[in-house]
């Protein structure tokens, strides 16, 4: 199969991380695309034009890392990254969806900041730094989120506060979120993480 991608992307990377957990990062191709400089090239594959985007060994075309994630898990014997159980599974999503959130909104705070000075929109930036800001909160209270197993929702949450660190390195996410600082710290040493570093 092959993914296609964009180096910096926290989606991506989240993908990749999950792909090298499981161990089926052998069996994907990698191919970088640019979602801006050859809009039409990745358009043809997804309608979005959004990385990461996925063509399985069947041709089909599968997109947002989400549901790719969800593919990826159907095909590795391993535990799922995505329980079954409802107690765990519906957490489990939860805290994907909260991580996916707060990249979403970090991600629109980028682009903001890439436009010319003249066309940016501070309260908006403002906006989207306020759901970071809760969702992390909202990671801070959730103890049980970091116990347990490995599953998708921790790999969600190692690559958000990678990709903090890496463009919103000012924000000091760390701050009043001691917990979460401390499970990243050993987190972000996992194998899967180091290779999947944004540089
Ligand atoms: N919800 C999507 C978000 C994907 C996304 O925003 N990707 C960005 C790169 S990090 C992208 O392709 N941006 C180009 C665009 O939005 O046109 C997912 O989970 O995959």
């Amino acid at each position: 199969m092959k993914l296609l991608y964009t180096p910096p992307s926290p989606f991506f990377r989240k993908v990749m991380a999950m792909a090298i957990e499981t161990g089926l990062d052998a069996r994907i191709e990698l191919v970088e695309v640019h979602p801006f400089e050859r809009e039409q090239a990745l358009a043809a594959e997804n309608p979005l034009g959004r990385v990461p985007t996925l063509v399985t060994d069947d041709g089909l075309t599968l997109f947002e890392s989400d549901v790719v994630c969800a593919y990826l898990d159907t095909l590795h014997d391993g535990s799922p990254m995505i329980p079954m159980e409802p107690e765990r599974r519906w957490p489990v999503l939860r805290v994907q969806a909260i991580a996916d959130g707060i990249l979403d909104a970090s991600v629109q705070r980028r682009y903001e900041s890439l436009r010319p000075a003249a066309l940016q929109w501070s309260d908006w930036s403002d906006r989207q730094k306020r759901k970071v800001m809760r969702g992390l909160d909202a990671l801070e209270n959730d103890a049980a989120s970091r116990e347990g197993p490995l599953d998708l929702g921790k790999i969600a949450v190692g690559c958000v506060l990678g990709y903090l660190d890496f463009r919103f390195p000012d924000d000091r996410w760390r701050d009043g979120r001691p917990e979460l600082a401390a499970w990243f710290a050993t987190f972000d040493e996992r194998p899967s993480m180091r290779k999947t570093r944004p540089a």
